[in-house]
C-alpha cells in the first residue's frame, strides 16, 4: 500500500483495487476518499487559498464565494487533444481523434508515471443524475487537484452517499485525473498547476477516462462532458437511451398547463440563458430543471423522461446580467466558484455585461490592473462560474426527481447571422432528427475554435459525441422505432441570432424568447397556425405573439423568412459533410436531403 492511503471507506474490491493500482503509478504523497462533507470542503478550500489557488471574496458581498486564476493557457476545452480510443477507428468516426487504444495506454502508463508526486490524490465518488433513480450513473474520479475535487463537490452528487449507492459490486466509470504538474521536494508550488502537454482520452468499450495537463472545466471535471456525454452517449447507444448536450426547461401557461422542453445549443450559445428564462409574457412561468445536459429514457408510459445529471451549473459568466439572466445573477450571490473573471477593489467579481462600463481599479482575469483603453476584455470570454443547481430561484421543484420529466418538445439551436428562420417545426421525427444533423453554428469562446466561424455542430454533440457519429444519427432515428411515435417530443429548430444588414440582432432574445416557446407550446396542443416552406413549419401571420416588442414589419419578415435560393446554397453544403461518414450514414438521412432538394425545387 502506498504510505497515507486513507483506509479505504468501501468494501467494493474493485474500486479499492483500482486505487490502489493508480496511486501505485502516480505516487501521490497522500490519498484522500472524499466523504462530500462541508468540513472536508472547508478544508480543501483552506489548502487552495493557502496556494494562491482561490482567493476568498469579500463575504460581505459574496458569502463563501472564490475566486481562480488560470494559467492563460489553460482557459477552455482542447478539443484537438481530447481522443476517442475505441478498437476500431472507424467506431470514433471522422469527427473525433482517434488513437489506437494500446498504443495510448502505453503512453499514457510513461505520462502518469509518478505525475502526482508531492500532491494529495483524491479519490471522488460520485452520481450522475438524482440519487436512486434508474437513469442515474455512477463514477470515480481521481484527481490531484483539490480545485477539481471541491468542483465536482458543487456540480455532483459527490462522497459518501455516491459510495454507498455503489455498495459493494455496482459497477462505476473509472476516471483518473492529473495536472501533470509533480512537485519536488520542497518546491514551491504555483497558483494554477498545469502542463502545457494535454491529453483528454476516452476509451469507449471499457467505459474509462484519462485527462492529463489541464485544470479547466470539461478538461478536468470529468463528470461533465467526459463521461455524461462521450462515455453516457455509447452506454446510451447501447441500452436503448439518449445522452444529450441539452439544458431542460419547465413551462406553465396562463391556464396551469405544464410541459417541458429540451434544447441543445453548441457551446456558449445560449442554454443556461434558456433553461433560467424569466418569461416576458405576462402568466407565463418558466422554470429550470437542467443547464447543460440532459440523459433520457422512454419510460413505461412510452413517453421520453429527462433528468439532469448535474447538480450544479458551470455556465459562462460575461453576458450574464440582471437584464439578461436575473435568475443566474441571484444565483450567483453566494457559495461560488468563479474562474478567470475580473476582481474589484472591493474583494468581488465582475465581467464584460454584468454592469455597462467597467468599476475603477479592476484587476483583469491575468491579474494585472484592467486598461478599458486596451481593447482587452476584463474577465476571460469562457469565463465560468461554478454553483450549485438547488441555488437558483427558478429551480423547478421536480429537478430531483428520479423518475425524471416527461418532454414534449426538443429544440435545436445554433448561432446563424443568416438564413435559418426564428423557429421551425420539423415536418415528423425523421425530419427532426435531419434538422439535428444538419446544425451549424458560428464558433465560440468556449473552445480553441476560431471565433465567428461556421461550424457544423450536429445536435451541438460535435465534441461530445463518443463515437461515430454515422452511428449516432442512426441512434436518433431508431428511437421511432422503440415507442408510439406520437409519444415522442416533436422537434422545432431556434435561431435567436439572425442579424440586420447593420449588424445587429433582430431579435430581443433573452425573456423574449417566451414568445417563441409559446407559439412551440401552442402548436403541441394544435392550437396555433403553421405555414409549410420547404424546410419544415413557421409561425403562420400573426400566430407568433410580438405584441408590445416593437419589432418593425421588415424585421419580423426577416426573422421568419425562408429564402429558397439561399436555402438551395445550405442544402447543397449537406452532402460534403454528411460524405465523411460514409456507409455509416443512415440511408434515411440522404432521403431527407434529396426531399429537402425537391422541396427547394418546387419553391423557386
Ligand atoms: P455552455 O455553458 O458553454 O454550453 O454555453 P450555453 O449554451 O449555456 O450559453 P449561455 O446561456 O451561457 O450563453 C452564451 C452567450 O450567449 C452569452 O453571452 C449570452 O449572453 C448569449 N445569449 C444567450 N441567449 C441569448 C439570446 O437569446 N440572444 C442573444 N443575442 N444572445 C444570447
Ligand atoms: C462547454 O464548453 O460546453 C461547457 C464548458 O459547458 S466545459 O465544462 O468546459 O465543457
Ligand atoms: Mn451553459
Amino acid at each position: 500500500m502506498t504510505p497515507g492511503l486513507h483506509p479505504a471507506p468501501t468494501r467494493h474490491a474493485g474500486l479499492v483495487e483500482w486505487v490502489e493500482r493508480i496511486a501505485a503509478l502516480t505516487r501521490p504523497d497522500r490519498v484522500h476518499w472524499c466523504d462530500g462533507s462541508e468540513a472536508e470542503k472547508q478544508a480543501i478550500i483552506a489548502d487552495l487559498v493557502s496556494r494562491g489557488t482561490l482567493r476568498a471574496l469579500d463575504p460581505d458581498k459574496r458569502p463563501g464565494s472564490y475566486h481562480a486564476a488560470s494559467d492563460p493557457k489553460d482557459v477552455a476545452r482542447v478539443e484537438s487533444r481530447t481522443f476517442i480510443c475505441s478498437r476500431d477507428e472507424i467506431d470514433a468516426g471522422p469527427t473525433n481523434n482517434w488513437a489506437d487504444p494500446q498504443e495510448m495506454r502505453g503512453r499514457l502508463e510513461g505520462l502518469f508515471a509518478g505525475c502526482m508526486r508531492g500532491r494529495t490524490m483524491y479519490v471522488v465518488p460520485f452520481c450522475m443524475g438524482p440519487l436512486g433513480s434508474d437513469i442515474s450513473a455512477l463514477g470515480v474520479e481521481i484527481t490531484d487537484s483539490g480545485y477539481v475535487a471541491v468542483s465536482m463537490g458543487v456540480m455532483t452528487r459527490m462522497g459518501a452517499a455516491a459510495l454507498e449507492q455503489l455498495g459493494e459490486t455496482g459497477t462505476f466509470v473509472p476516471a483518473v485525473h492529473t495536472l501533470g504538474a509533480p512537485l519536488d521536494e520542497g518546491q514551491a508550488d504555483v497558483p494554477w498547476p498545469c502542463n502545457d502537454e494535454k491529453w483528454i482520452v476516452h476509451f469507449p468499450e471499457t467505459r474509462e477516462i484519462w485527462s492529463y495537463g489541464s485544470g479547466y472545466g470539461g478538461n478536468a471535471l470529468l463528470g461533465k462532458k467526459c463521461y455524461a456525454l462521450r462515455i453516457a452517449s455509447v452506454m446510451a447507444r447501447d441500452e436503448g437511451w439518449l445522452a444529450e448536450h441539452m439544458l431542460i426547461l419547465k413551462l406553465t401557461s396562463p391556464t396551469g398547463a405544464v410541459k417541458y422542453v429540451a434544447a441543445a445549443f453548441p457551446s456558449a450559445c445560449g442554454k443556461t440563458n434558456l433553461a433560467m428564462l424569466e418569461p416576458s409574457l405576462e402568466g407565463w412561468k418558466a422554470e429550470c430543471v437542467g443547464d447543460d445536459i440532459a440523459w433520457m429514457r422512454i419510460g413505461a408510459d412510452g413517453r421520453l423522461y429527462a433528468v439532469n445529471p448535474e447538480a450544479g451549473f458551470f455556465g459562462v459568466a460575461p453576458g450574464t446580467s440582471r437584464n439578461t439572466n436575473r435568475n443566474a445573477v441571484e444565483t450567483l450571490s453566494r457559495d461560488v466558484i468563479y474562474t478567470n473573471t475580473a476582481l474589484t477593489a472591493d474583494g468581488d467579481v465582475w465581467w464584460e455585461g454584468l454592469s455597462k462600463s467597467p468599476p475603477d481599479g479592476l484587476t483583469n482575469w491575468k491579474g494585472q490592473p484592467h486598461d478599458p483603453a486596451s481593447g482587452e476584455p476584463a474577465a476571460h470570454p469562457n469565463a465560468r462560474f461554478a454553483v450549485a443547481a438547488g441555488q437558483c430561484p427558478a429551480i423547478a421543484p421536480e429537478w430531483e426527481d428520479p423518475k425524471g420529466v416527461p418532454i414534449d418538445a426538443i429544440l435545436f439551436g445554433g448561432r446563424r447571422a443568416s438564413a435559418v428562420p426564428l423557429v421551425t417545426e420539423a415536418f415528423d421525427w425523421a425530419h427532426g432528427v435531419f434538422m439535428g444533423s444538419t446544425v451549424a453554428s458560428e464558433g465560440t469562446a468556449a473552445a480553441e475554435n476560431k471565433v465567428g466561424e461556421l461550424r457544423r455542430d450536429p445536435f451541438a454533440m460535435l465534441p461530445f459525441c463518443g463515437y461515430n457519429m454515422g452511428d449516432y444519427f442512426a441512434h436518433w432515428l431508431s428511437m421511432a422505432g422503440r415507442t408510439d411515435p406520437a409519444k415522442l417530443p416533436r422537434i422545432f429548430f431556434v435561431n435567436w441570432f439572425r442579424k440586420g444588414a447593420d449588424g445587429r440582432f433582430i431579435w430581443p432574445g433573452f425573456g423574449e424568447n417566451a414568445r417563441v416557446l409559446k407559439w412551440i407550446f401552442e402548436r403541441l396542443d394544435d392550437r396555433a397556425a403553421a405555414l409549410d416552406t420547404p424546410v419544415g413549419r413557421v409561425p403562420a401571420p400573426g400566430a407568433l405573439d410580438v405584441e408590445g416588442l416593437g419589432l418593425s414589419e421588415s424585421d419580423l419578415a426577416t426573422l421568419l423568412d425562408v429564402d429558397p435560393d439561399v436555402w438551395t446554397e445550405e442544402a447543397a453544403m449537406i452532402p460534403a459533410f454528411y460524405a465523411q461518414f460514409g456507409d455509416r450514414l443512415p440511408g434515411a438521412l440522404w432521403d431527407q436531403h434529396a426531399a429537402l432538394s425537391a422541396r427547394l425545387e418546387d419553391a423557386r
